[in-house]
């Protein structure tokens, strides 16, 4: 089995984008479960509303994977957040790294509102919950560049075999550190490298048992 990581290049001026930073050192990684090895790639994106999908693509037909897993950072998190749902819009509060800032702009003219993950979101959390990473449900993936790829996505491999998501993660510690005022949660890409590995496990064992995903609460009230 193949499953592609990807991650994304820094943005918004820094030097780091912890998913990228994770996503390569996954990169090469055999993850055994009871029926099957899952060879992982690593592929970076571009932070570019222009570039990044195709990007994307060109690797999902090269590389012919089972599984893919979007990564992105996302500021003030404080657990590994297994995005739900992506929707059809972008709304950049910033600009990208080649400068364009869509407003109120559908990611895919004419397609639907949404897509939900195909990847059992639940069962993700749960597995990296009982090895003691903090690990949640997100309900919102933004609206700006990945937000836009877990769309598109979704979108090309919308009733294929492929199973598809994206989890957000904090910043690295160092990127944290700089940041002024208020202090912002952080995460090792060490302790976020085994959470994932955990969830990508957990991922195949379903796969491999042909289990639909857990019933556990990730809802919230406002
Ligand atoms: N995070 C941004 C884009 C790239 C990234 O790592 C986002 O959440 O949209």
């Amino acid at each position: 089995m193949n499953i592609v990581v990807t991650g994304f290049e820094p943005f918004g001026g820094e030097q780091l984008n912890p998913s990228w930073e994770v996503a390569r050192r996954m990169d090469g990684l055999q993850i055994q479960s009871a029926h099957l090895t899952a060879h992982v790639t690593a592929v970076k994106l571009p932070c570019s509303f222009s570039a990044s999908l195709g990007v994307l693509q060109q690797a999902i037909q090269t590389y012919q994977p089972q599984v893919v897993l979007a990564l992105g950072q996302a500021d003030g998190r404080s657990d590994i957040s297994v995005e739900r749902v992506a929707i059809n819009v972008c709304d950049a509060r910033i600009a990208d790294n080649e400068g364009q800032q869509p407003i109120d702009v559908p990611v895919i003219e004419g397609a639907p509102a949404a897509y939900f993950s195909t990847l059992p979101i639940k069962t993700m959390v749960q597995a990296m919950r009982a090895c003691g990473f903090a690990a949640g449900i997100s309900q919102t993936a933004g609206t700006f560049v990945c937000n836009q790829v877990f769309f598109g996505m979704q979108h090309a491999l919308a009733g294929g075999q492929v199973l598809s998501g994206f989890v957000h993660i904090p910043l690295l510690p160092e990127q944290a550190a700089q940041r002024s005022g208020a202090s912002l949660p952080s995460m090792s890409v060490e302790v976020l490298q085994d959470g994932l590995v955990c969830a990508l496990k957990a991922v195949i064992e379903s796969i491999g048992d042909h289990r639909a995903d857990v019933k556990i609460s990730g809802g919230t009230l406002n």
